[in-house]
């Protein structure tokens, strides 16, 4: 695969300073170095530009922290992610908070016509700002993408929607607000919560998930949250929830990917140093994207 690497140095939109520094904590753990032994040619482009907090004059209208330099974040990741889909590369994303896949999406669904998503994620990230409890625009960027929210954000690149909301679906959810529910509900929203997976075991899932999108889609892109992982695996996140998917799952769920070849886009989000335990997260991070990419045992 050639694969080009984007780190987004992002902490806007949540409140837990750190998570900045998750592309770095990344690239140290050797990721480079574990893509290229699993055959892979890749370009680091290096990480997007990103305002430092102290030096913005943040506003926080209509419950969305940071809206402005978010926006342009997200602008700008999404420009240079549709230049790498369109070389034919294989754009990888290194957050940064959630808030990021905004951009990514933007930069990839111009070139589907019926774009997959996997979110694997404690939570659904589903908000608004009218339904947010937070205002923390990392747990609304799946709504977003979906053209729904503050216009600024669902306009990112220049249309909208950039998915369906038949064309998705949540594996490892355990922390969903009432009105996310209440969207996931209408909708019939493919989830897989934490009981699915407790229940029929992470290969089911998978298995299931896979037939699903590959079904109808055309590309898959796999947006994953460390906090989906147990905290106990990945204690460096910002909002950490109890009760999560193992390390073992989790690779597991990669390798399945690995093997099924249905993953063309991919971003690994909300790594946070300050949080996290001798990089015990961006470690676990770097196992994962190994495995996405094929890394076998023998
Ligand atoms: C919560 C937390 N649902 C919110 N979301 C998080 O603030 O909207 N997403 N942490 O990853
Ligand atoms: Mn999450
Ligand atoms: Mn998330
Ligand atoms: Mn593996």
């Amino acid at each position: 695969k050639m694969v080009s690497m984007i780190g987004v140095p992002m902490d806007l939109g949540q409140n837990r300073r750190g998570v900045d520094m998750g592309p770095s904590a990344m690239r140290y753990a050797g990721l480079v170095e574990r893509l290229q032994e699993t055959g892979c040619s890749v370009n680091d482009l290096g990480d997007i530009e990103v305002g430092r907090p102290e030096a913005l004059d943040v506003k926080n209208a209509d419950n969305l922290k940071d809206l402005e330099e978010v926006v342009t974040v997200n602008e700008r990741l999404a420009d240079t992610v549709k230049n790498v889909v369109q070389a034919g590369r294989f754009p990888l994303i290194l957050g940064g908070d959630h808030s990021i896949a905004i951009g990514t999406l933007a930069g990839v669904a111009h070139k589907y016509n019926n774009m997959g998503v996997i979110w694997y994620d404690a939570h659904g990230d589903l908000n608004t700002g009218a339904t947010s409890p937070s205002g923390n625009i990392h747990g609304m960027p799946l709504a977003v993408s979906l053209g729904i929210g503050h216009p600024s954000l669902t306009e990112i690149g220049g249309y909208k929607p950039k998915v369906t909301p038949d064309n998705i679906v949540i594996i490892g959810a355990r922390s969903l607000d009432p009105e996310e529910r209440e969207y996931i509900q209408a909708q019939g929203v493919r989830v897989y919560t934490m009981h699915e997976i407790d229940r029929d075991g992470m290969a089911a899932v998978m298995n299931d998930a896979i037939a699903f999108l590959e079904a109808k889609t055309d590309g898959v892109h796999l947006s994953l949250d460390l906090d989906a992982l147990d905290p106990q695996h990945a204690p460096g996140v910002g909002t950490p929830v109890v009760g999560g998917t193992t390390y073992r799952e989790t690779h597991l769920a990669m390798e399945m990917l690995a093997h099924r070849q249905i993953i063309t886009s991919a971003e690994f989000v909300e790594v946070n140093p300050i949080l996290d335990v001798r990089n015990q997260t961006a470690e676990a991070a770097v196992g994962l994207i190994g495995s996405l990419f094929g890394e076998k045992l023998l």
